[in-house]
């Protein structure tokens, strides 16, 4: 019989000798936690490590994700493309096997992990698509979508606020397919871990709703394994399972804080290595363990996939309809319709546009799932079909609670699962708390959209802490994101249809409270391209009044009061300038040609506005708290105040 204690420290070695190599790396997650890994992937984990997005195959996230090393060493035995070669590339630039898992660069990943707590706060929305996409589909005779969503997470993870925000959700919301395994080695990155933390894990998650199972022994694979079946066993409660492990197990500093960050040198390689009568040269796994992993995969995935292949086959015969919607909704490939606009004469808040976005959206896209951080009814942002409860689960409407850092992180899982559409929103102030999983998104390339209103000082009353300032530049500068911020109820309608027709690019669009009233000259072809001439000049070209958001309509405002003073100024629309800075050199200057004075108006920092502008209204203080048709004069926003402005450019 073979001896899995061997493969269990090839997975070790394995691991370590990368860090060795790279010289960078976290050596003591790799010791301590192999046996949980282990015994995942040998006795649960359902994963095709030859078809690494297989729809139905249970979720791994390694919130740990400073932990990558054990993961790319078991993933590499396990048969996935990840080679000895790529094992050998830790770290190193463009390799398969990045310094933390990320989902596009490294196969079998399913969420990119490093930001501690944010892997949890996924693997709740994985878990939620999970609920809701099996009672969607999943038939009295036929089970399409059936799987668990595993995590390992550590002590850092379970510290984070973000955690507490999330499991509190999952276990509001009962999902029971859901089981965390908990490297709990009672240290961390400075030290012991009672420097900083004395909570009681048992009484605190049994209080979130949570079942608890405590191993006493971390290298006992048949403990850790019997834990994971009581908590499949658990439908009702998501589960935690606290794993006693020594960090850097039988390695030198084991049971310290030494070997969590800090590689091994080659002298303590090969002390460890003796240590483990590990007789094999460095990079080097007996075939009898690839043989045993690999047999593992076969059985509990790869068999498991070609079932599920065939279960398909006759899902789509019997319920043709279903498939096809199912097929739409794994591929994303939603078809977005043309929305509703609105007519001249109208006016609403964009916020209120959103909304109708939103739910004439939901009625095309069935898998599109949404809410708010306890502001549904503030900032319109909204599910439809009912609210997602355990006994609900097709609602398409989640009530976040207040936890805006979960709720991003959770909109984020949703995406990554496939067959999701995801959106969240709230305050635009607040954004600062989802800033990490706007980020993440970002970084990972999903198409999650995170939908804000309240977007200026002209919040009014509620003062400097509800008014955004910084907020806008912030995002526009994280890569890959595209940050909206329409100019009417029209421009929000066509910013909502792009947001959701991108697969790879996380979208924010910024809302107003206060009413708008519907512009002459948007256009989708226009907002498309971030920024577009939404009124021309009337006469010979003296200048342009470059705007966004509520600030468009000022413009336009301005150009007729400086028509007036025989200046004939061109005012441009902005609602996005990551897309104006996609547009060809051509299209930048023939919207904003070079050398023609332009004023740059925006109710938020001026901060990079000069790169289009000579001069920019903006606001570089915090607001205050007063009546709207107060505040936003006070901070220069009126026609005269711009007129004073733009003719003062020399
Ligand atoms: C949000 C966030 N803060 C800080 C870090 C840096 N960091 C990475 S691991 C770690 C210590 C975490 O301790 P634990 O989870 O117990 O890991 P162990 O030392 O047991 O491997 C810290 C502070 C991070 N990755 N993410
Ligand atoms: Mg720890």
């Amino acid at each position: 019989m073979f001896n899995e204690q061997l493969a269990i420290d090839a997975m070790r070695i394995l691991g370590v000798e990368a860090i060795t190599k790279a010289k960078s790396g976290h050596p003591g997650i790799v010791l301590g936690a192999a046996p949980i890994l282990h015994t995942l992937i040998t006795r649960h984990l359902r994963v095709n490590p030859r078809d690494t997005k297989w729809f139905d195959r249970d979720r791994f996230i390694l919130s740990a994700g400073h932990g990558s090393a054990l993961l790319y060493s078991a993933y590499h035995m396990m048969g996935f493309e990840i080679s000895m070669e790529d094992i050998k590339q830790l770290r190193q630039a463009g390799s398969k096997t990045p310094g933390h898992p990320e989902v596009n660069q490294a196969e079998g990943v399913d969420a990119t992990t490093g930001p501690l707590g944010q892997g949890i706060g996924m693997a709740v929305g994985m878990a939620i698509a999970e609920e809701f996409l099996s009672k969607k589909f999943n038939t009295e005779d036929m089970t399409v979508v059936d799987h668990y969503t595993y995590v390992i997470c550590g002590d850092g993870d379970l510290q984070e606020g973000i955690t507490q925000e999330a499991m509190s959700i999952a276990g509001h919301q009962a999902l029971g397919k859901l089981i965390v395994l908990y490297d709990s080695n009672d240290i961390q990155l400075d030290g012991r871990v009672d420097l900083a933390y004395s909570d009681n894990t048992k009484m605190k998650y049994e209080a979130l709703n949570w079942q608890y199972i405590k191993v006493e022994d971390g290298t006992d694979i048949d403990a850790i394994d019997k834990a994971i079946i009581e908590a499949k066993k658990e439908r009702n409660k998501p589960t935690i399972i606290e794993v006693k492990t020594t960090i850097g197990y039988k390695a030198p500093g084991a049971g310290t804080s030494s070997c969590h960050g800090k590689p091994y040198s080659v002298d303590d390689l090969k002390l460890i290595k003796e240590t483990y009568n590990w007789n094999y040269p460095d990079f080097t796994i007996p075939e009898e363990v690839y043989d045993f992993y690999q047999g593992c995969a076969k059985k509990l995935g790869i068999k498991k996939h070609m079932e599920w292949n065939t279960l398909l086959s006759e899902y789509q015969k019997k319920y043709p309809d279903l498939y096809t919607k199912l097929s739409i909704a794994a591929s994303n490939n939603f078809e977005i319709p043309e929305l509703k606009t609105y007519q001249l004469g109208e006016s609403l808040s964009t916020r209120v546009a959103g909304g109708k976005a939103l739910a004439e959206l939901s009625e095309y896209i069935e898998c599109m799932i949404g809410g708010s951080a306890d502001l549904s009814c503030s900032c319109m942002v909204k599910g439809a079909d009912g609210d997602f409860t355990k006994d609900n689960r097709l609602g398409r409407n989640i009530y976040f609670g207040v936890r805006e850092h979960a709720m991003g992180a959770i909109a984020n899982g949703m995406v990554l699962h496939d067959g999701i559409k995801a959106f969240v929103g709230g305050f635009f102030v607040f954004s600062d708390y989802m800033k990490p999983a706007l980020r993440m998104a970002s970084i990972m390339g999903i198409g999650t959209v995170f939908a804000f209103s309240h977007d200026t000082i002209a919040v009014g009353e509620d003062g400097p802490t509800h008014q955004p300032i910084e907020q806008a530049l912030g995002i526009r500068c994280i890569p890959n994101m595209v940050l909206f911020r329409p100019a009417d109820p029209n421009e929000t309608v066509y910013c909502f249809e792009l947001a959701f027709k991108y697969k790879k690019i996380p979208s924010t669009i910024l809302m107003t409270r206060q009413n708008i009233n519907v512009l002459e000259g948007t256009s989708y072809d226009g907002v498309s391209k971030g920024g577009y001439v939404i009124s021309e000049a009337k006469g010979e070209m003296d200048g342009i009044l470059l705007a966004t958001g509520s600030e468009v309509s000022l413009a336009i405002e301005a150009q007729k009061e400086l028509e007036k003073q025989g200046k004939f100024v061109r005012v441009v629309s902005m609602p996005s300038t990551n897309l104006f800075d996609m547009q060809s050199q051509t299209y930048r200057d023939e919207v904003l040609p070079k050398g023609v004075k332009t004023l740059a108006i925006e109710m938020g920092s001026t901060y990079g506005w000069y790169k289009y502008a000579n001069d920019v209204l903006g606001i570089d203080k915090f607001g205050i708290s007063a009546p709207l048709k107060v505040i936003v004069p006070m901070y220069g926003f009126t026609v005269e105040n711009v007129v004073k402005k733009y003719l003062e450019i020399k």
